[in-house]
C-alpha cells in the first residue's frame, strides 16, 4: 500500500490552518513526508471541505505551481490535486505525474481529454458537486451500489476520451456528499469498489465521520481505518501523518 502524503497550499484548509501557506514552507513540509517515507506528495491550491467557497484558477495556480516545480526538481513524486484542467496541464508541465480529480471529471468538461493528451496518471474519485452544498446530496438508498455505479459511469468517459486503462486509479470520495454512516459502509464495503478492477485510493484522513472536535484529534482514528484496509487490495491512503502510517504498513 502507498502513502501520499497532502500538502494543502490554502490558507483556509481545515487541517493545516493555513499554517503552511507560502510556497518555501510548503516545500519544506513536503520534503518532511518525503523523509518520512511519502511514495508521492498531493499538491493542492483549492479547499474542499464541506461548505468551501471556490478558489480562482489563478489563486489556485499561484499557490501549487511553485511548490511542484520546487518538489518535481528534487526527484518527488507529485500529484496535482485539482478539478480545473487548466491548472492540471500547468502542474504536469512543472512536473507533476498524477492528476488528482476530486470531481472525477465533473467539474470541468475539458479535464478527462487533458489527462489523456498529457498521457499521465488520473485519480477519478466519486463526487455528486462542489463543496458549497454538497452535504445535500448525500442521498442514497444502497451508497455502496450507487457510488460504484456513479464511477462506473465516470470511468466510461474517462476511457472514452482516451485515459488508458493503465492510467486510471479511482476513490470512493469519502466526506464528499456523504454522511458518517455512508463514509463507514463504504469503508466496510471497500471490496465491492476494488471489484471494478482499478487501483484504489483511500482518504480518510483527520475526516469528520471520524469524530472528534478537531482534525488533529482524528489521527489515531485515521491510522485505524489504514490498519483495517491492509490486506484489502487497496493502492493507497491518502494522508497527513506519513511517517506514522508507513510504521503501520511495514509491520504486517
Ligand atoms: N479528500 C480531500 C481532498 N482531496 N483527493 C482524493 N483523491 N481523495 C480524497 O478523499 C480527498 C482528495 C479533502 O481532504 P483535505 O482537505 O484534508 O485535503
Amino acid at each position: 500500500m502507498l502513502v501520499m502524503g497532502i500538502l494543502n497550499v490554502t490558507p483556509d484548509s481545515f487541517s493545516d490552518g493555513g499554517q503552511f501557506d507560502s510556497s518555501t514552507a510548503a516545500v519544506a513540509r513536503g520534503l518532511e513526508m518525503v523523509a518520512g517515507g511519502a511514495d508521492i506528495i498531493d499538491i493542492g491550491g483549492e479547499s474542499t471541505r464541506p461548505g468551501a467557497q471556490r478558489t480562482s484558477q489563478e489563486q489556485e495556480l499561484k499557490r501549487t505551481i511553485p511548490v511542484i516545480k520546487a518538489l518535481a526538481e528534487q526527484g518527488v513524486v507529485v500529484s496535482i490535486d485539482t478539478m480545473r484542467a487548466e491548472v492540471a496541464r500547468a502542474a504536469v508541465e512543472a512536473g507533476a505525474t498524477y492528476i488528482n480529480d476530486v470531481s472525477g471529471g465533473i467539474a470541468d468538461a475539458e479535464m478527462h481529454r487533458t489527462a489523456s493528451e498529457l498521457g499521465v496518471n488520473y485519480i477519478l474519485m466519486h463526487w455528486r458537486g462542489h463543496s458549497l452544498d454538497m452535504n445535500t446530496k448525500a442521498t442514497y438508498s444502497d451508497v455502496v451500489a450507487e457510488v460504484k455505479a456513479e464511477l462506473s459511469q465516470q470511468i466510461i468517459k474517462a476511457l472514452t476520451a482516451g485515459i488508458t486503462p493503465e492510467k486510471l486509479l479511482i476513490d470512493p470520495g469519502l466526506g464528499f456528499a456523504k454522511d458518517t454512516d455512508h463514509n463507514w459502509e463504504l469503508l466496510k464495503r471497500i471490496d465491492e469498489i476494488v471489484d471494478l478492477g482499478y487501483p484504489v485510493l483511500i482518504g480518510a484522513s483527520r475526516k469528520r465521520f471520524l469524530g472528534g472536535d478537531s482534525p488533529l484529534e482524528r489521527d489515531e482514528a485515521t491510522l485505524d481505518v489504514t490498519k483495517g484496509l491492509i490486506g484489502k487490495g487497496i493502492w493507497g491512503v491518502r494522508v497527513h501523518v506519513v511517517a506514522a502510517h508507513k510504521e503501520v504498513i511495514s509491520h504486517v
